[in-house]
């Protein structure tokens, strides 16, 4: 039996079970059904993770929105892999406990072999022994996510993935992202590696879907001006990928609402995937391997960011 804090409570919606955190530094929601955060408030300021008002939560599916953990791959694996982003998303995880003090409060969860069913959709492809533990962490003005993955088998294990947090910013024509025009990328709507750029600013304009690698795989931030707010946003990962459907996508999926890409942008957290061309990470047995994605809500601090002779 797991003793709670008295910010840290379970609850049983219709949605499936959630532990829901509401402590004086913000309040989130998190989903067993894939360890899936849905909801992050920080204190005083609104929610800053998208979700579809058309989301699916049965067994099985894959929530829509929030922060989706895609492992033991990302999209297809190397090219046909179902499900898409892997099993851990549609699976039920483990609540391993929470801790608070006056300054913070985080939740743990986990996943391992032992609880999935023999038949769980791509588990064929992936039958390795491994543990994950997904730790979130709110404080005042951040939400820290870190996806630990454990080999724990006698067998090398390959692994990719990412936290594929789902922002909600306003509106994607207001929108302006800093910091990905040093990194190269690969660009999955051309199919074509891009070239760092001299726009210190990008503008989401259509669809996009791109594949950024971070120099020497060290951690990553960008900055996310939204129509009302700031966020940091800093990987600790290789890759940071940048997802926005445009029209014409959103409206062909039936968990998103055919104008939901107007106000919601991914920034993810990632591993090494086939589309980057250095897929798998392999973990020798007993190693371990994190991916931290870090959010930062802040007041606007262009002063800092103006360059010099702008
Ligand atoms: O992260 C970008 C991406 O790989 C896109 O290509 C798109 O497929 C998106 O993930 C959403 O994937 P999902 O399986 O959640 O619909």
């Amino acid at each position: 039996m797991i003793t709670l804090p008295h910010s840290v409570r379970f609850a049983h919606p219709e949605t499936g079970p959630v532990v829901e955190v509401d402590h004086q530094v913000g309040s989130a929601r998190i989903h067993l059904h894939g360890a899936h955060l849905t909801s992050w408030r920080p204190c005083g300021l609104g929610e800053q993770l998208w979700m579809s008002s058309a989301s699916e939560f049965g067994p099985g599916a894959a929530i829509r929105g929030g922060v989706p953990i895609c492992f033991p791959w990302f999209a297809m694996g190397p090219g046909d892999w179902e499900p898409q982003h892997g099993f851990a998303r549609r699976v039920r995880w483990r609540l391993l406990g929470a801790r608070q003090s006056r300054d913070e409060v985080t939740v743990v969860l986990a996943l391992d072999e032992r609880d999935l069913a023999a038949d769980t959709p791509g588990r064929d492809r992936w039958p390795y022994r491994f543990g994950l533990e997904f730790e979130v962490t709110l404080t005042a003005t951040d939400l820290r996510m870190s996806l630990l993955v454990t080999n724990t088998g006698d067998e090398d294990l390959p692994v990719s993935g990412a936290l594929h947090t789902y922002l909600a910013i306003g509106d994607i024509t207001a929108t302006r992202i800093e910091g990905l025009d040093d990194l190269t990328c690969f660009d999955k709507v051309s199919g074509t590696a891009l070239a760092p750029t001299e726009e210190p600013e990008l503008a989401i304009t259509a669809q996009t879907d791109r594949v950024y690698v971070h120099p020497d795989g060290a951690a990553h931030q960008v900055t996310v001006r939204g129509q009302h707010s700031t966020l940091r946003v800093r990987n600790e990962s290789s890759h940071t990928v940048l997802w926005n459907p445009w029209q014409d996508k959103a409206e062909a999926m039936g968990d998103f609402p055919d104008d939901g890409w107007r106000d919601m942008v991914c920034l993810e957290a990632a591993l090494p995937m086939e589309a980057s061309g250095d897929w798998p990470v392999r973990l020798q047995p007993g190693a371990e391997h994190a991916v931290v994605q870090q959010l930062r809500v802040g007041s606007d601090d262009r002063r800092a960011r103006i360059r010099p002779g702008s």
